[in-house]
């Protein structure tokens, strides 16, 4: 799916701002067809925007199950016989969009866009209401996973019922990203694939296009431009491959990029639609102890993050956005994880720009089943349901970010429960699909759990092995001195086994800034700091690692509980983004790797 983008043929109208909100503390809402109507005595919200932490109403905060978005919008006269969509970037997690009254679309699996075209029924040149619903529940068949528990007690009135999820943040939801008015001709560019080689010093760019028409013919046409705007390749056809002689290589930290100017032109050669795509040109590979971008080793280092931020929560913020960046370049990072969900269109277009390498990781977090002793992998809990959902995303994912010379790895789950035969079935499939979707690009998958090397089923579908490791703070508590140790002796055989390399994705310790202690205790800046040079001294020591990801760029917030003080507080940086100690020392270690 393209992003949305202006040009000689294509228009785009940002409808971030204000819009009419409404909780359905029941929900009734559908049955009372809310849609066909102004919502009665709505309040105000912003978009982009999670809802649950901009009013003072802890019942908004804790809502658990649809609300009503709707704005009135006045559509030009001069779209009139063009492809008119909405486009949402993300809705958490599950959106029903209608259009005067009328339903356009409907879309499960927040953090991936969709859209709905609305060209056959908008009021051009008048004005039209947008009416959403969105809901916020997780079951066993979405991802991430959850249920809601229910009560049948004293303790509780009737109807009190919360969601439970087994993932460690906050369940922000809303309309989290831009919901954009976008028109395109009705011959358009619907797609574009690019893939790219190399040979000697020449660079291959392979495209392939898909060209959405309402008229038989036409043609198409792709000029490639360099960062100085000189043209140094062109192709005509739907399909095709461009040679770049001298190219100059997508590296990390050195980003080079290429414009891809796509044009489809009508019979007498007039334009009739006009796409600009940004492309790197660079190879990924994989060997038993290395990671390749270019045919050079390369070592991920840096933090996984959050989209997480006071007040907005989850809502798209180009400051925020920036302010990350500008602290990733200082702390020496050179990559990122987009743990645990697809992370906004606009991040992925600035690691592009920047050079940051991105492990894009799907939203397949909470897959654990806890509760009881059942198994996880069955009709109640993960089930042939959520592996075609799974699949749905994946599918979505790739689409979405497939251009992204930025993206070297699918990351298809994060701690999902490894140790039974089943997941190695499921996930099997998951790599399969994402295999088949691209094959260009190595899958990883994370896990946690502290198992038998063997026993980790899914690790024999999957190229890059990422292991989540919290030596000195679920285990162990207080005791820096056994990392190292630990480090080494547990991870070797994981390699002996798969012969894979391995990046520890995770390794951190929570920390509030400003508490200290000489000797070092938990939660101090000195714990942090003492823990993460007693896992370097680990890492050093280990041939196969190619890489290390700190738990977190940054604290966030999660779900209340006895493990969480206002949050996780493994950040690096404050929630606010400013410095704890071991900022420094990370960005220390980092220029020198
Ligand atoms: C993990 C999870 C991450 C948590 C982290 C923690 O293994 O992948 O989502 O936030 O541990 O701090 O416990």
């Amino acid at each position: 799916m393209l992003y949305p983008q202006e040009s000689e043929t294509r228009d785009v109208k940002d409808l971030s701002g204000i819009w009419k909100f409404k909780l359905d503390g029941v929900g009734r809402g559908l049955a009372e067809q809310w849609y066909k109507a102004p919502l009665a005595d709505p309040i105000d919200m912003p978009v982009p925007s999670s809802f649950n932490e901009i009013t003072p109403d802890k019942a908004i905060r804790d809502h658990v199950g649809e609300v009503w978005y709707e704005r009135h919008l006045f559509v030009s006269d001069r779209l009139q016989g063009q492809r008119v969509c909405l486009r949402f970037g993300s809705a958490e997690h599950t959106a029903t969009v209608w259009v005067n009254g009328t339903e356009v679309a409907h879309h499960v699996g927040g953090f991936l866009p969709f859209e709905a075209d609305i060209s056959d029924i908008a009021n051009f040149g008048g004005n039209n209401r947008i009416t959403v619903m969105v809901n916020n529940v997780l079951t066993w068949d979405t991802l991430p996973t959850g249920y809601i528990q229910t009560y049948d007690d004293t303790n509780h009135p009737e109807g009190f019922r919360i969601q439970q999820h087994q993932f460690d943040f906050y369940n922000y939801a809303g309309l989290n990203r831009q919901v954009l008015l976008t028109s395109t001709p009705k011959t358009y560019i619907e797609d574009i694939l690019i893939r790219t080689d190399r040979d000697g010093k020449a660079g291959i760019v392979h495209y392939s296009l898909d060209i959405a028409a309402d008229a038989k013919s036409f043609s198409a046409k792709v000029s490639l431009f360099d960062e100085d705007a000189q043209l140094v390749a062109a192709s005509t056809g739907t399909e095709g491959s461009m040679t770049i002689s001298n190219v100059r290589l997508w590296k990390p930290g050195n980003a080079y990029l290429y414009e891809a100017v796509v044009e489809v032109l009508d019979e007498s050669g007039s334009l009739v639609d006009i796409y600009r795509l940004s492309l790197g040109v660079r190879s990924v590979k994989v060997t038993e102890t290395q990671f390749l971008i270019n045919d050079e080793p390369f070592y991920f280092q840096g933090c996984c993050k959050h989209e997480d931020m006071d007040v907005k929560g989850r809502g798209f913020d180009h400051a925020m956005l920036l302010k990350d960046f500008y602290l990733m370049e200082w702390i020496g990072a050179n990559s990122t994880r987009t743990s645990h969900y697809p992370y906004s269109e606009e991040f992925m277009q600035l690691c592009d720009r920047k050079g940051i390498v991105v492990i894009d990781e799907v939203q397949a977090v909470g897959m654990r089943c806890e509760e009881d002793s059942t198994q996880t992998y069955n009709d109640t809990h993960i089930s042939s349901r959520t592996l075609a959902h799974h699949k749905k995303l994946m599918a979505e994912l790739i689409k979405r970010d497939k251009n992204h010379p930025c993206v070297v790895m699918w990351n298809i789950a994060n701690e999902p429960i490894v140790n039974e035969k089943k997941a190695g079935e499921y996930f099997a499939e998951v790599a399969a699909t994402t295999r088949e979707l691209d094959p260009t690009r190595p899958v990883s998958l994370v896990t946690g759990d502290v198992v038998k090397p063997e026993e980790c089923y899914p690790f024999e579908y999957i190229d890059v092995m990422c292991i989540n490791r919290y030596h000195s703070w679920y285990s162990d508590p207080g005791h820096t001195e056994l990392i190292e140790m630990q480090i080494v002796n547990e991870l070797t055989p994981w390699h002996e086994k798969w012969h894979k390399p391995l990046i520890v994705s995770e390794y951190g310790t929570d920390t509030i800034a400003g508490m200290h202690a000489l000797p070092a205790v938990m939660f101090t800046e000195e714990y942090q700091c003492e823990a993460l040079e007693a896992f370097h001294r680990g890492f050093d020591r280990l041939p196969f690692m190619i890489g290390e990801h700190v738990w977190n760029f940054a604290d966030f917030a999660t779900k209340q509980g006895v493990k969480r003080v206002v949050g996780n507080k493994k950040g690096v940086f404050t929630r606010q983004r400013q410095p704890k100690a071991a900022a420094f020392l990370l960005r220390k270690r980092w220029a020198k790797l």
